[in-house]
């Protein structure tokens, strides 16, 4: 059995950077009297390098009616399992991760498989920003300047071919870059899948970025996949492999605990999880909870695509 810790609010999340770093930088030599393991995660470690992503084009598939939110909530409060089970621990324990050189393999029902290389991954397609919000399953959201690409992009290149129903996404894993992947309590590599029609839905992207340059390790680099209007954890990190194929394929936690975590994962406000409440949700930043909206406000772009099933039954 999983244990996630209930959806809570932290310290982080309301204050301001500068309060932030020093109350860190404070802890840290107080946690280095305990133990230099509890020293490192305390202090403010070296941030790793990130580099400005050019020529992107602001897309009309924008989110309206909503601001981004601090680079630090986004950058610093975050579920990387690989990299530690708390919010703050993959902007730490990230920091290291070598994405450079990677391979991006397409495969599987495909007429044209593809191998793309680091510097490939930018130019699949032309480079989007796009401004979504982003819904956690355990009830916190911020809203992203995502840099990538349609998905369908790339799935056009390599030719789906008629068997081809689902699309399955697998993210690297290594316990040398990774040790605390190893506590993590699910299986590794981190596995994730959608149907066919959602990952050619023009929401659906890759992203290679956030606010203007390239993904900070914790978020995913150097390629993540982002699906708006489902909860956070369809959002696979880092991703090494992408095979389409005939049958629905496995996903992490709808393997690790299949009451709690469906295969379609939508954002539904109206279905709680068996421990929490997914009516509210606290964005990073906010004092006051607010609504969730159902497919976390993409309904009138995506709800066609399940017209007729029981999203209760298929959550
Ligand atoms: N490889 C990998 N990808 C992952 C996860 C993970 O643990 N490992 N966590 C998922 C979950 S639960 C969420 S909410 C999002 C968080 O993305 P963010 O940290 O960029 O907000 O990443 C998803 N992708
Ligand atoms: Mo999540």
């Amino acid at each position: 059995m999983l244990i996630r810790k209930a959806p809570d609010l932290r310290y982080s999340d309301v204050t301001p950077r500068e309060v932030f770093m020093n109350r860190r930088r404070f802890m840290g030599a107080a946690a280095g009297i305990a133990g230099a393991g509890a020293a490192l995660l305390g202090s403010e470690s070296a941030e790793a390098a990130t580099t400005k992503l050019a020529n992107v084009v602001k897309s009309p598939l924008s989110t309206k009616d909503e601001k981004a939110s601090s680079i630090e909530a986004v950058t610093t409060y975050n579920n990387y399992y690989e990299f530690g089970t708390g919010k703050d621990e993959p902007a730490h324990y990230a920091q290291e991760f070598k994405t450079n050189p990677w391979t991006l393999m397409v495969d599987g029902e495909v007429t044209n498989k593809k191998l793309f290389s680091y510097d490939d991954l930018f130019k699949i397609a032309p480079l989007e920003e796009r401004l979504y919000r982003h819904r956690c399953v355990e009830a916190w959201s911020v809203v992203v300047p995502w840099i990538g690409f349609p998905l369908n992009a790339l799935l056009k290149q390599v030719e789906p071919t008629s068997k081809a129903k689902y699309v399955a996404f697998e993210t690297f894993y290594n316990t040398k870059q990774m040790p605390q992947g190893r506590l993590a309590g699910i299986p590794l590599p981190y596995k994730e899948g959608l149907r066919l029609d959602e990952a050619m839905h023009p929401l659906t992207i890759l992203s290679v970025g956030l606010y203007g340059e390239t993904l900070p390790p914790q978020n995913g680099a150097p390629i993540r996949l982002v699906v708006p209007w489902k909860y956070g954890f369809k959002g696979a990190k880092s991703l090494v492999r992408i095979s389409l194929t005939s049958s629905q394929p496995p996903s992490t936690w709808n393997i690790s605990a299949p009451q709690e975590y469906g295969f379609y994962s939508n954002v539904n406000p109206a279905v709680d999880h068996p421990r929490w409440s997914q009516a509210t949700e606290r964005r990073l930043g906010d004092l006051f909870r607010r609504k969730t909206l159902p497919f976390n406000g993409y309904g009138d772009q995506v709800a066609s695509l399940y017209s007729g099933m029981d999203l209760k039954k298929y959550y």
